[in-house]
């Protein structure tokens, strides 16, 4: 008879394919129903949080909604720090966890909800009758508000006999936000009327314009108004046509791109919520520049915004361009004058820095140039995160994602691989990380070796500093030594998880990444390049951050 924990595996695999995680005893049942009687695939990972980060990163490289599992207590805590970090990206996923039994917590157990709801995720509990049920419920709350979900299993209910798996209901999912109202309809009208008479019109995408499906119409609507297009760190390569795209938008940008954004008359912003990142701490836009924002949150999410319109980025971006067809709008000429690929340019390094180690600049420069197309960069945080996102072109935003940035955490990196090898089964999986951060996730190294294989390259920039740290705070003359880290051998610490490990100290060193691209997936070891740089490059981005801060 198929125990409650059959009946959660069981609800679950109608709608997911994937569960990353660390068994214990609080998660056994639901381990071995999910491997005996579903098809659900299961990873296991080092660390719990690792399964939290692998379901995140799974669903940003667009494998849909994947669960991780841990097991009560000790399991649980584990996972808060990404699962933060999923609470504040906006990223659904179904969490699996033991808990308490019913009967009230044992010396060993903790208010595991009170816990998720401080971070920000809900929790549903199943029961001995409902399992299949709250599965479902769980399933459609985390994809209707975009958030990760906590479906807890009591210790005492786990393993109850709980009859035939019922037919679990189908999860209601809401239709996108479309403009509701006459105050709305008058409001896309008159933006359309602007849009039209605009000489200098920019269209900025987030990611909301990436999950809506927007490409497509945002594209239209840039070929008829003529305008300069970008992306935010998180929305890019959503506009068609690159020849008119400025890259990305924000600290990451490239100055004279910036400068170029600061030259528009209108500008309408899709699915970002403009975080003082994107918009250079309010120099985005210049003073002048009529700054509309269309996204499904409740108001507009930045003073220098002037003209809110609540809705989904596809359904908004397709009335405008209905209402300008009616509107028979000339388009702006500005791009066509303008040479766009100049001005995405960024600085080139040298070869070494003053003190000797390589400049961050040049290597990154090197290495996105060898990057085989069919990628994805997954990132830890720290510093080093301008070098990627500078240097290494971006497709669309499910090739590139920053697993810890919302919630500023660093330590999510190497358990981000395996989420993307498996959501991207093609792709070549590219991890970026610092050597501090590669420290505090190195349990997952072993996870990112076994799943990506020969598809995992690890990038790790190796300045013997929690650099960011030492830019932030001992460029202002406190104590340095807490800041600093006894430059680690990283490759061979990848030799002993199975990798091939490269110290790379000149530019010709990275000429093994150069025969690595042409192997074949399935004749080469996951490789790790320790990049021993120089701590005296500062990018651009943290500069602005310094000068904030200062
Ligand atoms: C979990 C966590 N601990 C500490 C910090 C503070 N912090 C932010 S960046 C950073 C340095 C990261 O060092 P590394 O990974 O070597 O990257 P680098 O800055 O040197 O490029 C630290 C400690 C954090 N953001 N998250
Ligand atoms: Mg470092």
């Amino acid at each position: 008879m198929p125990t409650v924990s059959a009946h959660v595996a069981a609800a679950l695999s109608g709608h997911i394919d994937h569960v990353f995680g660390v068994m214990g005893n609080g998660n056994a049942y639901f381990l071995d129903a999910l491997e005996r009687s579903t098809d659900v695939g299961f990873t296991a990972v080092r660390h719990e949080a690792g399964g939290v980060v692998a379901a995140d990163a799974y669903h940003r490289a667009g494998g849909g909604l994947a669960g991780a599992t841990a097991t009560y207590g000790a399991g649980f805590t584990n996972t808060l720090t990404a699962l933060a970090e999923a609470v504040q990206a906006h990223v659904p996923l179904v969490l699996v966890v033991g808990d308490e039994p019913t009967s009230g917590p044992r010396p060993w157990d903790v208010d595991q909800i009170a816990l998720a709801s401080a971070v920000g995720a809900r929790t549903y509990t199943v029961g001995r009758t409902d399992a299949a049920a709250t599965t479902i419920i769980a399933i459609e709350h985390a994809l209707t508000y975009r958030v990760p979900t906590v479906l807890a299993i009591p210790y005492d209910v786990a393993a109850i006999e709980a009859g035939p798996v019922p037919e679990p209901p189908t999860p209601r999912l809401p239709e996108p936000l479309a403009p509701a109202g006459a105050f709305a309809r008058v409001a896309v009208r008159e933006l359309a009327t602007l849009l039209s008479e605009s000489p200098r019109p920019f269209l900025l995408a987030g990611r909301g314009a990436w999950i809506a499906g927007a490409g497509e119409a945002l594209g239209e609507l840039a070929e008829l108004t003529g305008a300069i297009t970008a992306g935010t760190a998180l929305g890019r390569g959503v506009f068609p046509r690159s020849e008119f795209d400025l890259g990305v938008t924000g600290g990451f940008g490239a100055e004279e791109a910036m400068e170029l954004v600061r030259e528009a008359d209108v500008a309408v912003v899709f699915g970002a919520s403009l975080n003082q990142f994107t918009m250079r701490f309010g120099d985005l836009f210049a003073p002048g520049t009529k700054v509309f924002q269309v996204d499904i949150a409740p108001a507009a999410t930045h003073p220098n915004v002037g003209g809110y319109i609540r809705g989904d980025a596809a359904v908004v971006a397709r009335l405008l361009v209905e209402e300008l067809r009616v509107q028979r709008a000339w388009s702006a000429q500005w791009r066509v004058d303008i040479d766009i690929e100049a001005l995405r340019a960024y600085a080139l390094g040298d070869a070494a820095a003053a003190d000797g180690r390589l400049d961050p600049r040049s290597v990154a420069a090197r290495i996105g140039g060898l990057l085989p197309e069919n990628r994805v960069v997954v990132s830890d945080g720290g510093h080093f995160i301008g070098w990627a996102n500078m240097y290494w072109p971006v497709a669309s935003p499910d090739r590139i994602m920053m697993v810890g940035t919302a919630f500023q955490s660093i330590g999510l990196g190497f358990a981000s691989v395996p989420g993307a090898a498996l959501a991207k089964p093609d792709a070549t999986i590219v991890l970026t990380t610092g050597d501090g951060g590669g420290l505090m996730a190195l349990a997952d190294l072993e996870s990112a070796v076994r799943v990506a294989a020969g598809r995992g390259l690890a990038v790790v920039w190796n300045d013997a500093a929690y650099g960011a740290e030492v830019n932030l705070y001992g460029l202002k003359g406190l104590a340095k030594e807490p800041m600093l880290i006894p430059e680690v051998d990283f490759a061979a610490v990848a030799r002993g998880f199975g990798a091939e490990g490269v110290v790379v100290r000149t530019l010709d060193d990275l000429d093994r990444l150069a025969e690595w691209v042409r192997m074949p997936a399935s004749d080469r070891p996951f490789l790790l390049l320790d990049c021993r740089i120089s701590g005296s490059v500062i990018a651009p981005y943290q500069q602005e951050i310094i000068r904030v801060n200062s």
